[in-house]
């Protein structure tokens, strides 16, 4: 098995994710040495991605901040799955002990945990940034908590997410019926059966295939992983919807979380909390760049949504309709209102 140790292997890159070791159970594996404990983490990218950045962060702070001895096992290029099966995994306490995650992809353990990366929900990076700064996702981290046995130990994010399609939707009438994939959570496909797309929830290792194939016409998604894993080569159309600005939980098992000694639980806190401004720092700065070198590149075109506030007006009800489904008005005229 390939393990990289935190500050040990600064130069992580080339040898992770190499290695599938058969018949894994459960991932928190003491070694031969009493204290020494091994941490599964997982990525779907490669480690150029801001994600598999992020937790490779987390895993020198952890090592900087514990005492004792810790190994972390990040496994990359999806090898262990997507993140509809990161989270069975985490619920379960099997196979992976972290990773990070979208929020929609929580959403079958955790009905209200979608909230915080509902379409539309931020204004711009400034207010996005103060939300996360504040503690008002507290109460949809305790049902993910108290339903999934998952703790958020800390926050990424900061890509903004755009429609990516085979074809230009450069206005509502292109918009009208265009079959599209949406990530799980029920209003994903809400809000963009609002604003009268056709979507569909698929797994996100299907949605290349589904494009090339002809099944859908497109997706949305962010520039890093939309560079990342060449979805480009099928669907160079990036349509500047910008309807989301990414929050993305840094997640930890507790079952795994449980089993650790004192001190290294205080410092996988601190680690998450710190790696987290880390990743939305490099995500956030790294978007337009990303989005631009793929432009100079010749793999995307980019073009502006007319009459993008319209849309904003659209999806309102139907935010306000999935806020009171799950007690949670209150809390979203509060994210609004910051
Ligand atoms: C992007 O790769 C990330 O935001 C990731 O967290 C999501 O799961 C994925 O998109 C997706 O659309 O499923």
């Amino acid at each position: 098995m390939l393990n990289f140790d935190g500050m040990k292997r600064k130069t992580l890159g080339l040898a992770l994710g190499l290695a599938l070791a058969a018949g894994t159970g459960a991932a928190f594996a003491p070694t031969a040495h009493a204290q020494e404990v091994t941490l599964r983490g997982a990525s779907m990218f490669d480690e150029n991605h801001a994600f598999t950045k992020t937790m490779v962060k987390f895993a020198e702070l952890v090592d900087q901040y514990y005492d004792g001895e810790t190994k972390f096992d990040l496994r990359l290029n999806g090898e262990l799955g997507v993140e509809k099966d990161y989270v069975n995994f985490l619920q379960q306490g099997v196979a992976i002990d972290y990773t990070i995650m979208a929020p929609s992809n929580m959403a079958k353990f955790a009905p209200s945990i979608p909230l915080m990366d509902m379409p539309f929900l931020f204004r711009d990076l400034d207010h996005w940034n103060k939300v996360l700064s504040s503690d008002a996702f507290g109460p949809l981290e305790a049902e993910l908590e108290k339903n999934a046995d998952i703790m958020v130990i800390g926050y990424t994010g900061g890509g903004v997410r755009n429609l990516v399609s085979s074809k230009p939707i450069t206005n509502l009438d292109e918009l009208a019926g265009h079959k599209m994939r949406v990530m799980g959570a029920p209003i994903q496909a809400q809000i963009f059966a609002a604003l009268t797309a056709a979507p569909s929830a698929i797994a996100y290792n299907e949605v290349y295939n589904a494009i090339q194939s002809g099944v859908i016409a497109g997706f949305e998604n962010e520039a890093a992983s939309i560079q990342n894993l060449k979805f480009y080569e099928v669907a160079p159309n990036v349509t500047l919807t910008k309807h989301t600005i990414t929050v993305r939980p840094i997640v930890m098992s507790g079952k795994s979380f449980r089993k650790l000694p004192e001190a290294l639980q205080a410092a996988i806190k601190k680690a998450g909390s710190e790696a987290g401004a880390f990743g939305r720092e490099l995500e956030s700065r790294e978007d337009g760049i990303k989005l631009q070198e793929m432009v100079d590149a010749g793999q995307i075109k980019v073009s502006e949504f007319e009459g993008r506030d319209k849309l904003l007006e659209m999806v309102i009800p139907v935010q306000d309709a999935f806020a009171a489904e799950i007690n949670a008005s209150d809390l979203l005229t509060a994210v609004r209102g910051m």
